[in-house]
């Protein structure tokens, strides 16, 4: 059977602060991704762009939830775009677009599994864990809460979508790539009892043995979500991002996690965000995640 996927463009930076991942559908199809997956043997259908509300300015400083409304319309329209695909036994790929786009996604996939009665894995691959809430952010970025959101720590207006209060449970979803977490993510980490392989363990262990764990329950019947932040990356390789922190996983690193992931064949539906052309050169962010997910579906040099 021919696998089938999905682009789905979802350009808006609603829930980041620095302004232009909006800009990232346009820069990964610039970048040739629906050719470089067709290359695999896919069959790929770029369903284009969602629409939605306009990035607005700050009304203050201390926003809990900047641009909450907007956050919400946009993760509305990936939900509803993202239960489609899957309802067509596509694997969809939401192309970001910021972060707090993965609240609708993952609140499809978490619905579709619970219908048809299949684990949910989720591979959070990024510097930064995404578990804030409106408490703990330093920012009132939405970008860095869809983990808390998904765990049903949310605001109501973000919660509840899959059907159930939370989305994913904490035992379901490993982070990946890790180091930059706030004071009250750490308190959340340590609270919810994610597991989190950051840098340090991707040191002293290497990216094959964080993988092999991180993958370590994942069966036949398992749906793989995985959720591509691609600040994840070292800056070096990967300059256009809005929250650049140093010391990521090299460009190496990273092939062999997406091919680990691939080697499952489990892989079931992607988010990739955070792109942000306005930050980049020439274009390489873009081309180095597109020559990341011909890895994760399946290339291998030999
Ligand atoms: N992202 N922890 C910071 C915050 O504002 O909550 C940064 C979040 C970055 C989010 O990169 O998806
Ligand atoms: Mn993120
Ligand atoms: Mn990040
Ligand atoms: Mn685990």
């Amino acid at each position: 059977m021919q696998t089938r996927v999905h682009l789905i463009g979802a350009p808006t930076d609603v829930g980041a602060s620095v302004r232009g991942c909006s800009m990232g559908p346009e820069a990964l199809r610039v970048a040739g991704i629906a050719p470089a997956l067709r290359q695999l043997g896919l069959e790929v259908q770029d369903q284009g762009n969602l629409a939605g509300p306009l990035a607005l300015e700050r009304a203050s400083a201390h926003e809990p939830h900047h641009n909450l409304e907007e956050v919400v319309a946009w993760n509305r329209a990936v939900f509803d775009a993202v239960s489609l695909s899957l309802a067509e036994d596509a694997v969809p790929v939401m192309m970001g677009g910021d972060h707090c786009l993965a609240i609708g996604s993952i609140s499809a996939v978490a619905a579709h599994c619970r219908r048809e009665g299949k684990p949910l894995r989720v591979l959070w691959l990024d510097a930064h864990t995404d578990v804030n809430t409106e408490a703990t952010s330093p920012s009132g970025n939405l970008h860095g809460m869809p983990v808390a959101c998904l765990l049903g720590r949310g605001p109501a207006a973000l919660s509840g979508w899959s059907g159930s209060a939370q989305a994913i449970r904490a035992q379901d979803i490993d982070f990946l790539g890790i180091r930059s977490v706030d004071p009250g993510e750490r308190l959340a980490i340590r609270s919810f009892g994610l597991s989190v392989y950051d840098m340090r363990y991707i040191d002293e262990h290497g990216m094959r043995a964080a993988m092999t764990e991180a993958l370590m329950d994942v069966d036949d019947n398992t749906h793989l979500h995985v959720s591509f932040d691609v600040d994840c990356l070292d800056p070096a390789d990967a300059p256009g991002v809005g929250t650049a922190v140093r010391g990521g996983p090299s460009y190496r690193e990273m092939q062999l996690c997406m091919e680990m992931i691939a080697d499952t064949g489990r892989l079931g539906s992607l988010d990739v965000v955070e792109v942000n052309p306005a930050l980049d050169v020439r274009n390489r962010t873009a081309e180095v995640a597109v020559e990341l997910l011909q890895s994760l579906f399946g290339q291998s040099t030999l």
